[in-house]
């Protein structure tokens, strides 16, 4: 089967070019990456032609021997569902979890994403947690990046503040919302703090850049970006208004979470 006749490959074009038209990606702006199924590998190893292996700078044992869809280095998000095949690409990991190796896409050259350890490194820390996490998505949308100048940069201001903006945001991300300081992009550095954080949460902010977030599925995935974003333009807003006038309470936090069933940590409840 050919890769542009995949489910899947439509799927990751789709949350592609949603997130261009949501304006979360300037440029080169962003990253996406899908762990592939195993069927779905199968199904299109027809196409594979291999490149040489090279090393990915972290290591990620339990994800050895798979396959990841991912965007290449410095590719625009406008352009991938017009040109998949030039845009992205297929790596497969090593038995050990060391080294990466292209086997489709990027026909006019390139590399997989800059963020390649950040999204390998997320892909297990979720896949050891449940294996139906599929989807890990960079973006910069501007609203959660203009917060990071003016909330505390912990996870329990960015919680708090973004579930008191929109009611559902408790029922989307329960867990909450994880942040890191600022730090050089495409480093190990990052892809280990993001990593961390990504135990305890389905997103992470990064500040002064951007946000990550986790999902079993595009659409899940894409969705969780866009409702943060979507808070956190409600939370400018009302900041730009003069502040909070009244909010949600505790106590409505606790009823919508005994209603919904919701597990809500209690350090995003004082
Ligand atoms: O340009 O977003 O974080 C790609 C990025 C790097
Ligand atoms: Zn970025």
């Amino acid at each position: 089967m050919n890769v542009l006749d995949t489910e899947f490959l439509k799927g990751f074009a789709k949350l592609a070019n949603d997130g261009w038209l949501h304006n979360f990606h300037e440029r080169n702006g962003g990253n996406l990456s899908y762990r592939m199924k195993k069927e779905e590998a199968e199904s299109v190893k027809e196409c594979f032609n291999a490149k040489e292996w090279k090393e990915i700078g972290v290591s990620v044992p339990a994800l050895a021997g798979e396959y990841f869809l991912m965007t290449g280095s410095g590719k625009f998000f406008q352009n991938i569902q017009d040109d998949p095949e030039a845009n992205v690409c297929i790596i497969e990991v090593d038995d050990k979890g060391e080294k990466y190796r292209q086997v489709w896409g990027l026909k006019n050259g390139g590399k997989p994403t800059s963020e390649l350890p950040s999204h390998l490194m997320n892909l297990e820390v979720k896949k050891k947690i449940d294996d139906k996490y599929r989807v890990v998505y960079h973006a910069h949308p501007a609203n959660i990046v203009a917060l990071t100048f003016v909330l505390p940069l912990t996870d329990e201001a960015f919680t708090r503040e973004l579930w008191e903006m929109i009611t559902e945001c408790a029922m989307v991300f329960p867990s909450g919302l994880g942040v890191v300081e600022w730090m050089v992009p495409g480093s190990m550095e990052v892809a280990i703090a993001t990593s961390e954080k990504m135990k305890s949460y389905d997103a992470v902010v990064w500040a002064h850049h951007g946000l990550f977030a986790a999902g079993e599925d595009f659409d899940f995935t894409f969705g969780l970006m866009h409702t943060i974003e979507k808070a956190a333009e409600v939370l400018v807003k009302v900041k730009s208004m003069g502040g909070k006038q009244q909010t949600m309470s505790v106590k409505n936090l606790k009823d919508l979470a005994k209603d919904y069933d919701l597990v809500l940590p209690e350090k995003f409840l004082k």
